[in-house]
Order: structure tokens, then sequence, then C-alpha cells
């Protein structure tokens, strides 16, 4: 058994619930509780605030953690990132009032700035040789400026438009995030095989991603040609058809380029092209 912190509730609890539901481990949340087992999976689930997800993991009362790298960079405990999972993605940012003129780091000298993350602003303000204020705030820290606490804020961005929204503009990026895979390391070596399986069947989802099934009926005189438009993980398949002459080519595309191979492929003369989703990828 391998036990597993997610949040609770909050912006990673539907993505983090349903990637591991692709990766097929039934969570039963009609039943959602403190501490619940996998009906198929031997992985139990610990829900929880994400601030703490961080600490549970290196104290070794979960063996992994879904959460932010924000938090995970913020706390600054002993953990490793065992996998970015590529959703959650957000900035930390500075962001001062929209009619100021930003004029580098300095511009932070003698400032007072609200956060939810002192240690990551800290280190920043160190780096760049400010001294500044730093006001430590948990919740609604973009209003701080209009309501004469701080001068600016160090926040979690993603859109922009709650900045816009409060007449702040974004300066400074500070620090990437995105929804990572913890661990303390120290895992046994059943919950290692356990570890393993799941990053098994993760790396099948990140191949499938963005993938798409192409067919299609293509004369055999165009064949070869086609192959080259179509490069698949090994070859592409080709079947025979009944009708002298012609063949089915299956392949998988990138969507990214589906339109620009569909009108190479119609150029040499390919028909009834069907484009199907892919569900997962295993190599
Ligand atoms: O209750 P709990 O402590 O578990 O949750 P929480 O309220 O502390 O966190 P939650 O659920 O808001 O966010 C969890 C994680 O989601 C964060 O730690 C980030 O890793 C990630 N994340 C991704 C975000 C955002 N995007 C985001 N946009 N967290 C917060 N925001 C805020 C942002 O600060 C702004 O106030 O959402 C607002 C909208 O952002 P814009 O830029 O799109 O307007
Ligand atoms: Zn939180």
């Amino acid at each position: 058994m391998l036990r597993i912190a997610i949040q609770s509730k909050g912006r990673l609890y539907e993505d983090s619930t349903a990637m591991l539901r692709e990766v097929g481990i039934e969570l039963d949340d009609s039943k959602r509780k403190y501490l619940s087992k996998s009906g198929n999976f031997p992985v139990e689930m610990l829900y929880l605030r994400d601030d703490d997800i961080p600490g549970v993991v290196a104290n070794g009362s979960a063996s992994l953690g879904i959460v932010g790298y924000n938090e995970v960079a913020e706390k600054g405990y002993d953990v490793e990132i065992v996998e970015k999972l590529g959703f959650g993605g957000c900035r930390l940012s500075l962001a001062i009032p929209k009619a100021d003129e930003y004029t580098g780091p300095q511009y932070f000298e003698g400032k007072r700035i609200a956060t939810s993350y002192p240690r990551i602003l800290k280190k920043y303000l160190e780096e760049n040789g400010v001294n500044a204020t730093i006001e430590i705030i948990t919740g609604s820290v973009e209003v701080t400026p209009a309501a004469g606490i701080a001068d600016c804020i160090f926040d979690i961005v993603s859109s922009g438009s709650t900045l816009v929204a409060n007449n702040l503009k974004e300066v400074e990026v500070v620090l990437q995030s995105e929804a990572v895979l913890i661990s303390a390391g120290k895992l046994s070596d059943e919950e290692q095989a356990i570890l393993e399986e799941i990053q098994f069947r993760l790396e099948s989802l990140r191949i499938s991603r963005g993938k798409k099934y192409i067919l299609m009926n293509i004369p055999q005189a165009a064949l070869e040609e086609a192959v080259k438009i179509l490069p698949a993980m090994r070859s592409p398949t080709v079947l025979p058809l009944a009708a002298e002459g012609w063949c089915s080519l299956h392949s998988v595309v990138d969507n990214k380029d589906l339109w620009e191979k569909v009108r190479q492929l119609k150029a040499i003369g390919a028909e009834g092209i069907l484009v199907l989703n892919v569900d997962k990828i295993i190599l």
C-alpha cells in the first residue's frame, strides 16, 4: 500500500483525481474523507489542504504528494520532484499599480510587498540586493494595494485577469509552477514498485496527449509517398482492400500537424479519411 496526499478541494483537486482515474486508479469521491483506499489499486488517498502536503510527504506521513510546485518551493522541505504533471500551470509574479512606471527590481527598494509566499520573495529580494518589507497575507493579496496595506504584491498569476481587475500590472515573473508529484525518497520495495507502475501509466498518458489516430484509403501507387507523410511509431499499418489497387493506411499523428497532413494526403489521392481520438499509447 502506498499513501498519496492530494488537495481535498480547490484548484488542483479536479485535475489530480481526473489524472489518477486516467491511470486506472479508482477513487470513491462520494465517500471522500480524510483517508480512503482505492477499490482496485494498492494506494490510499490522504485528502489535505495544499499547504500541508509538502510537510506530510517530508515527514513520511504520506509517501507521495500531488501539489503545486509553488508550495514545494515555499515550504522548502527536503522532497524530490518525481514527475511534472502538466496541469495547474501558473507563475509567481511581482505586480505593481498600473499607473506606476517600472524601473527594474530597484523599484521595490523600501516598498511594502504583500504575499503568501514570503520565503520565495525574500530569496528574490536578496538575490537582487533589494531591501523591502514583506507583509504576509494569507488570502486576497491582490486587494492590499488598494486597501493601503501594501504598495505592491507578489502572488500567483495565471490568466492575469485578477491583476487587471485590481488595477495592477505584472512586472517580474519569479517562479514558473505546475502541479508536481513529490516524494521524500525512502520508499520500501513494495512502494517503489507501485510508484513505478504509476509512472509507467503516466508515461502512456503523456505520449498520447495531443495525438490522433488517422486511417484512410490510398491508391497502392501512392503508398510510398503516404508513408513519408505519416511516419508512425514503428511504421504505419497497411491493410489490403477488396478493391484492386487500393489499401488502407493507419497511423498516429500530432493534432497540431493534422490538417497539414490531411491536405498532403488528399493531394496524393487519399480518400475516406477517418480521424479518431487516442485514449492511451503504450510503447
Ligand atoms: O484550501 P487549500 O489551502 O487547499 O487551497 P488554496 O486556496 O491555498 O489553493 P488553491 O486551491 O486556490 O490553489 C491550489 C494551487 O493551484 C496553487 O497552489 C497553484 O499551484 C495552483 N494555481 C494555478 C493557482 C492558480 N492557477 C491561480 N490562478 N492558484 C491560485 N490562483 C489564483 C490567483 O492568485 C488569482 O487570485 O486565482 C486567481 C485567478 O488568477 P488569474 O491570474 O487567472 O486571474
Ligand atoms: Zn492553501
